[in-house]
């Protein structure tokens, strides 16, 4: 390793070791993984070509994979060795760790699930590929500016990036626009725009490098670089017009996260990539020789929710245009290909393009829709439409081109059912399944927390790696004092790390002994942040008049970034901001409630803040967040949750049991209810002294005395509407804060309970979730020879 990382300094960047940066360092370093990772790489390529396994393809607008050298080495069973050889090299392998960017090319939840997908299909051996698209900026990065959101474009690929490879013979025709032309029932497309998607490919390696899969992202080239005939006419703007729009469809991630933008350039981007996808998966078929009838022996292809839903009639079209198929025979071949996942029931983040623009950037996929559609009216008369009201509906094309579609939790599932494709699924009763979301335990324990792994594999050994539900055999110990204390030590040592890098940041001293009480997720009303700092205004407001009472000392983490055009959301940010403010500085209460809100949350700052948290902060209105994987994360580094029954904090408690959640709130039948009701926000306001004490606070600028106006609007919004019934659970989740409060004070009993969440967690790894995957909708297996190799 030593003499790798040095040849690499020398003959890949040109360096010699005196005079060699961290940066230098990490290149090295990385180049010396990746070659070991091409070493179990490329057998795994060629072993799938080899026996035809069926492939699953995994479409996503989205990765959020943060960085890489530590999951790589962690995989591959070298961080003992990299930090060894850097040692003697006189470098330090968590500084050059540290160094590595994130790569952000997602919002959130959705986008990190697909990442930890890509982690179990390789760890299970699961011949597969990822598709998505390499955006030259992936989310913007988020400043506070006298407490507000300020985006900074993010610059990723400034860097060499030196997972991937490049593959410019890996190229494909997109095309956009023109018009359609039909002889003798054969349909011909003269497109107006065409770029070339190239590939680039990164390794995903499984544990202990058993499998290896690729994640192939799709970069923009132009046909012609540029138009030489039109720059001498005089021409310039339409001599580069090509180079233009290739560049333009990968420039950055739409980052708005669950609201529907319906611009132009994301429908490009969109059929962009999956387009190029669905073309690679045909040739990689083809080249072996295949019937192309056969595909769905192969192929399984999963769309992760609507965004690559022109899957459908892309398939159709190639089937049809290029394969001479019949128009129903590529319908039903279709159909046994792809598989559906919805992550989202809230009506705006609903896709439906206006039909005038989907037929101007796709006419000839817009004829097929039809098609699709009347081919199910034929089939089931008066069923919900694709067409409606002048727009093209997503989810429908998506359903109905799907032969399975899944929810993400037991309790989304179900809603699914009921609310968004209800009509659908009376059709179709067979179609809707469950797959609950997980998490990858490499990551999200393993590499995040190595306090707390390492005491776990010195008890009951490392199977828990690769065997979730291995961890229950800690259960037993919730009742032995030595083990708890271990536990908690390591719990500490994640909360001094914390609390250091909490102090350099930002200037705030925090108390590593006080309750870490956590919310990190994307801002959003239904997410209900407001909820919770309004619940911190309301406990300063009680400390402050006895502080004496035997308080528990709290730090309240907050964490996340709102959509740019996102109002409500960015209000809530300044609120935050304001509050920290007003409450840090209090002399008062200063050893007993601080605010902390470091800004660019991503996925590194999660793997220091998870492992750090007592306390998850997941209370979300009920019925409208799908899953949640965060919550997860959580209970699995042994935080306990407080929290609504909503998404998959239903399985966690009953996974971990009623006595270890801390449960408040309405259900989410209940809050249909309550939504019935008439001014149901303000009979709650008037029935809580509390509520009208702080929000009486707040209009009075005690948070904003310079600008005391600053939160009229946002306080109107909860005695107008409350949609999300803040107001109805506030009571509720304040008592429930004091339970939270109490239970901590007891030590041990609190390490019982903690321990006992990690300990019960075993359902919730993503290796769990894509092996439901493999046998409800995919039909595949792990290849033997990695199954064997597990044992
Ligand atoms: C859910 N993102 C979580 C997670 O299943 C769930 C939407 C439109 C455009 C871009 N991004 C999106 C989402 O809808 C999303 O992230 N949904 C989340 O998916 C994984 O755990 O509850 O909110």
């Amino acid at each position: 390793m030593k003499n790798d990382i040095l040849r690499h300094l020398r003959y890949g960047l040109g360096k010699d070791a005196a005079h060699s940066s961290t940066y230098d360092w990490r290149m090295a370093l990385s180049r010396a993984l990746r070659d070991r990772m091409v070493d179990h790489w490329i057998p795994s390529t060629q072993a799938a070509y080899k026996s035809k396994s069926k492939r699953v393809y995994y479409l996503s607008m989205e990765f959020l994979i943060g960085r890489l050298v530590e999951d790589m080495a962690s995989n591959l069973g070298l961080v003992d060795e990299a930090r060894a050889a850097l040692s003697d090299l006189g470098q330090d392998y968590d500084l050059i760790v540290k160094d590595e960017p994130d790569a952000a090319l997602g919002n959130g939840g959705l986008g990190r699930l697909a990442a930890c997908f890509m982690d179990s299909l390789a760890t299970l051996g699961i011949p597969a590929m990822g598709y998505g698209i390499r955006y030259e900026h992936g989310l913007f990065e988020q400043d506070f500016v006298e407490g507000q959101q300020v985006e900074r474009p993010e610059t990723w690929l400034q860097q060499d990036h030196i997972w991937e490879f490049e593959r410019p013979e890996v190229e494909y025709r997109i095309t956009f626009g023109g018009h359609v032309e039909h002889h003798h029932d054969k349909a011909h497309w003269h497109p107006g725009e065409t770029v070339l998607a190239t590939a680039y490919d990164t390794p995903v390696i499984g544990w202990k490098g058993r499998w290896g899969n690729t994640l192939r992202l799709w970069a923009a080239q132009p046909v012609k670089v540029f138009d030489l005939a039109s720059f001498n006419r005089g021409d310039y703007l339409s001599a580069s017009r090509s180079e233009a729009l290739a560049r333009t469809i990968c420039r950055v991630l739409y980052p708005d996260d669950t609201t529907e933008t319906g611009k132009e350039l994301r429908l490009k981007q969109e059929y962009f990539f999956t387009s190029a996808s669905i073309q690679d998966l045909i040739r990689r078929f083809m080249s072996d020789g295949g019937d192309i009838r056969n595909l769905p022996d192969a192929a399984a292809i999963q769309l992760n929710d609507t965004h690559p839903a022109i899957a459908g009639p892309e398939l159709i079209r190639l089937l049809v245009d290029d394969h001479g198929l019949k128009m129903d025979e590529a319908m039903a071949l279709a159909r046994r290909c792809l598989g559906y996942t919805n992550h989202t029931l809230l009506p705006e983040a609903l896709e439906r393009w206006p039909e005038w623009l989907f037929g101007r950037v796709l006419p000839r996929h817009l004829e097929i829709v039809r098609e699709i559609e009347d081919d199910h009216q034929r089939r089931f008369p008066g069923s919900p439409r694709i067409l409606e009201h002048g727009n093209v509906c997503m989810g429908e094309l998506a359903f109905i081109m799907a032969h399975k579609v899944n929810g993400v939790s037991a309790l989304h599932t179900e809603l699914v059912k009921q609310t968004v494709f209800a009509d659908l699924h009376k059709l179709h009763p067979q179609r809707i399944v469950n797959e609950t979301n997980g998490i990858t335990q490499r990551r999200w324990l393993k590499t995040c927390n190595p306090a707390l792994s390492t005491l776990i594999t010195g008890q009951i050994g490392d199977g828990w790696i690769t065997d979730l539900d291995e961890l229950a055999k800690l259960k037993p110990l919730s009742g032995d004092a030595q083990f708890k204390d271990a536990f908690m030590a390591a719990k500490r040592s994640n909360k001094e790390r914390l609390s250091n890098w909490v102090k350099a940041e930002m200037g705030i001293d925090i108390d590593p002994a006080a309750m870490f009480d956590v919310q990190i997720k994307r801002i959003h009303e239904y997410k209900r942040q407001h909820m919770n700092i309004l619940e911190t205004i309301a406990l300063w407001n009680e400390m402050k008049a006895r502080p004496d009472a035997g308080w528990t000392p709290r730090v309240k983490i907050f964490g996340g970034k709102a959509a740019p055009g996102y109002y409500v959301a960015k209000e809530i940010i300044h609120l935050i901001n304001d509050v920290a403010a007003t409450i840090n500085n209090d002399p008062v209460t200063k050893d007993l409630l601080k605010v902390v809100y470091p800004p660019n949350y991503n996925v590194t700052m999660a793997e220091m803040l998870i492992p750090a948290a007592d306390l998850s902060e997941q209370i979300s209105t009920a019925g409208k967040e799908a899953s949640g994987t965060g919550n997860m994360k959580f209970a699995l580094n042994g935080a306990l949750t407080i929290g609504t029954l909503d998404g998959a904090n239903v399985e966690i408690r009953e996974h971990v049991g009623a006595e270890n959640f801390f449960l408040f709130g309405l259900t989410a039948d209940e809050v249909m209810e309550r939504r019935t009701h008439p001014g149901y926000a303000r009979a709650a306001i008037d029935a809580s002294p509390r509520m009208q004490r702080i929000f009486g606070q707040i209009v009075e600028g005690r948070f904003s005395p310079q600008d005391p106006s600053r939160y009229h609007g946002l306080v109107g919004t909860f005695y107008d509407s409350d949609y999300f019934l803040v107001t109805c659970d506030f009571d509720s989740y304040y008592d429930t804060q004091r339970r939270a409060d109490e239970a901590f004070k007891n030590e041990r009993n609190w390490a019982a309970m903690a321990l006992t969440n990690t300990a019960s967690m075993g359902f919730f790894s993503s290796d769990r979730t894509i092996k439901g995957y493999a046998k409800d909708i995919w039909h595949v297996g792990p290849r033997p020879d990695v199954a064997e190799a597990a044992e």
